[in-house]
This record gives structure tokens, C-alpha cells and sequence, in this order.
């Protein structure tokens, strides 16, 4: 005898489609007009200062950044629907979300300039910093969401990653425990269809990133990543539920990347411009700009006036970052240990040495 034990379906939710108009019922939250207009301007800022600190790398003032152009509305619904007591644990491209979470831009610039200080957020103290290595923070994630847990909080843990991240060992076991135990985080991935020059297709061969979920023991499912009222939507229904008992979640944002994956690629070497023309269709502020424009919630001077206020908020930034005094060479041994190891005190001592003979203060 054969017979099935087990079936799963993978939704996918779209309210706003690449030509602004409505596919769905608005949610109660984006029933007003004001609320649209928050998540818009979000996204507005994000991708000016996305431009401004690609320019400060071109001229040598920042390190190498990843552009996160055409996945703002995947960054922007997800921290909207956070609540400031829920602990966010980012991945590298996630520049607009720590915004929402009041990560400054100034802290923002530092981190990408090199310097520690940046990750000592002035805002969201319980953040954690910006994951580069790939999947490393999934396993923090559901520790984090397993102490809440213990304490009977009502809180969650936002842990965003790329499609890549999906295939890492350790996001797998992450996603294990967050089932067995029931713990309150919601996974969001980031599917930009890239992987540096990965593409998803060679990523994986299951049909969808969040049906790996279910082998975990929770739903997965995917929205429409351009569409912020969508991504908002899915992830304010899984922190709920989370919050309240339900457990894990993940869901698979669809976007696109249409920058190339940091300054130090370039992306013509391996895709399209075919392929990327054709993206651009689909992103997600001048779907949220179309659509508000046709509901007469936006005019040409609203735009006009937020690109202006953008552009100074941008400059202010850029200005405290490039007059902020960087800290002395050393400093790179002061915070990985507590107590610094007898290897390093020699090299410490020789960074103090070599900053002295150089007139540095
Ligand atoms: C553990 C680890 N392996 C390799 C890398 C090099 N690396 C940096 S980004 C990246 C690809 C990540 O792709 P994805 O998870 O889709 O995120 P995206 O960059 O597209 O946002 C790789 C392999 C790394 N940072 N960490
Ligand atoms: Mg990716």
C-alpha cells in the first residue's frame, strides 16, 4: 500500500502589481493614505542614500557597499511591521530596514567606512550588527527568539538573509530549531535572484526557497518583494503570530537586484543588460509613486519637496561622517576580546608604535 502523507502548498502575495494598480484588497494598515506615504518615502531615502554611498566609495571615501537598488520595498515592509521591541538581525544589504529600526545614516557610513563605531547603533540597542558572513546570523536569530521565548516576551526575532544564505548548513539547522521549539522569529528572505554570479536557478533546484520551511516543520511562503504593501502585509501577520505563541515563519521575498552586487563586481560579466532592463519594470518605487499619484494622495511638488529633503538629510550625514576623527589604528584589537591574547599584545603594541612615528593622534 502507498499512500500520500504528506502534502504543502506555497502562497504568493501580491497587492500592488509593476503597474501600480490594485490586485488585491488594500489590508487595513494601508487604509491610510499617510501610512503609504511613511513606506514610500522610506524607500525614497534608502535608494538616494544607496546612490550617495556608492559615489563615496567611486571617490575613496567609503569601503566597498553593497547597493540594495530595486529591494527597498523587502526592507522597508519588513522593519515597518517590526515593533520596536522585536530584535532585528540583519544581513549586509539591509541598509534600509536598520534606517526604519533608527540605525542613522551617520552610524550606517561609519560601519561602511571601516570604522567599529557604526555598529554601536544610538537607536535599536538589542539590533544586532550587520552579518557579513553568509547565514551566520540564522543560528543567532533563533537563539535570540529561543531567550524571548524563555522569558514569556512577547517579541520576535526579524532575521533577513539573501537567496544564497538558504543554501548554508548552518541557516538549515537554524530554521530546525526554530520548528522543534516552536520559537517566535520570522525569516525573511531576500530573493534578488543573485548570489553575486550565482544565479537562483543554479542556487537550488526546489521549486520555491520557502517550501524549505515546511521540511522544518513551518510555513513557508512568498510575496511579491516589490510590492511594500504586500511585504508589510505577510510580515506583520507572521510577527503576530509569532508574538503571540504561533511560532517560526519564513517568507521569500521575489525581487530583483538590479545593482551589481557590491562596488567591487561588476555584474556585465555575468548577465544581461537585457535581463536587467526588463527588471526595471518591476521595482518597487515607481509602482508605490503610480499608484499614489492615481489615488491623489501625491503630487509632483510632494516629490519634488521629498527628493529636496533627501538630498539634505543625505549631505548632513556625509558631512558628520567625513569630519568624524577615525579611531587610532589599535583600536582593530580592542573589541574581539575581552582580554586581549599574548600574540596580539605584541602587534597592538606595534600598531601604537607605527600610528606615533607616522604623527598620527
Ligand atoms: C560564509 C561566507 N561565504 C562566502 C562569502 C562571500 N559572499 C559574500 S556575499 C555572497 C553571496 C550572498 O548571496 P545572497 O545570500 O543571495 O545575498 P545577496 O548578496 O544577494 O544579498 C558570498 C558568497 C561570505 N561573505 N560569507
Ligand atoms: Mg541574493
Amino acid at each position: 500500500m502507498t499512500k500520500i502523507v504528506a502534502t504543502f502548498e506555497v502562497s504568493y502575495t501580491q497587492i500592488l502589481n509593476k503597474s501600480g494598480k490594485l490586485t488585491g484588497p488594500l489590508p487595513a494598515f494601508a487604509q491610510d493614505p499617510e501610512k503609504l506615504i511613511e513606506l514610500y518615502r522610506a524607500m525614497v531615502l534608502s535608494r538616494a542614500f544607496d546612490a550617495k554611498a556608492v559615489s563615496l566609495h567611486r571617490t575613496g571615501r567609503l569601503g566597498t557597499f553593497p547597493s540594495a537598488v530595486g529591494q527597498e520595498a523587502v526592507c522597508v515592509g519588513t522593519a515597518s511591521a517590526m515593533q520596536e521591541t522585536d530584535v532585528f538581525l540583519p544581513s549586509f544589504r539591509e541598509h534600509g530596514a536598520q534606517l526604519i529600526r533608527g540605525v542613522t545614516l551617520v552610524e550606517q557610513l561609519l560601519y561602511w567606512g571601516g570604522d567599529e563605531r557604526g555598529s554601536d547603533f544610538s537607536g535599536p540597542k538589542k539590533d544586532f550588527p550587520m552579518a557579513v558572513p553568509v547565514g551566520t546570523h540564522a543560528p543567532h536569530a533563533a537563539g535570540v527568539a529561543l531567550a524571548m521565548k524563555l522569558r514569556g516576551e512577547e517579541r520576535a526575532a526579524v532575521c533577513l538573509m539573501g537567496d544564497g544564505a538558504t543554501s548554508r548548513g548552518d541557516v538549515y539547522e537554524s530554521w530546525n530549531m526554530a520548528g522543534v521549539w516552536s520559537l517566535p522569529v520570522v525569516y525573511v528572505i531576500n530573493n534578488n535572484q543573485w548570489a553575486i554570479s550565482l544565479p537562483r536557478s543554479a542556487q537550488s533546484a526546489a521549486e520555491t526557497l520557502a517550501q524549505k520551511a515546511i521540511a522544518a516543520g513551518f510555513p513557508g511562503e512568498q510575496v511579491d518583494g516589490n510590492d511594500v504593501i504586500a511585504v508589510y502585509d505577510v510580515v506583520d501577520k507572521a510577527l503576530k503570530k509569532a508574538r503571540s505563541g504561533g511560532g517560526a515563519h519564513l517568507i521569500e521575498a521575489v525581487t530583483y537586484r538590479l545593482s551589481d552586487h557590491t562596488t567591487a563586481d561588476d555584474a556585465s560579466r555575468y548577465r544581461s543588460d537585457e535581463e536587467v532592463s526588463a527588471r526595471w519594470s518591476e521595482e518597487p518605487i515607481s509602482r508605490m509613486r503610480t499608484y499614489l499619484t492615481e489615488s491623489s494622495a501625491w503630487k509632483k511638488e510632494d516629490e519634488e519637496s521629498l527628493l529636496a529633503e533627501c538630498a539634505k538629510t543625505i549631505e548632513a550625514a556625509v558631512e558628520e561622517y567625513l569630519a568624524t576623527k577615525p579611531l587610532p589604528p589599535e583600536s582593530m584589537f580592542d573589541y574581539l576580546y575581552a582580554e586581549l591574547p599574548a600574540a596580539y599584545a605584541a602587534q597592538r603594541a606595534a600598531a601604537v608604535a607605527a600610528s606615533d612615528e607616522n604623527g598620527d593622534d
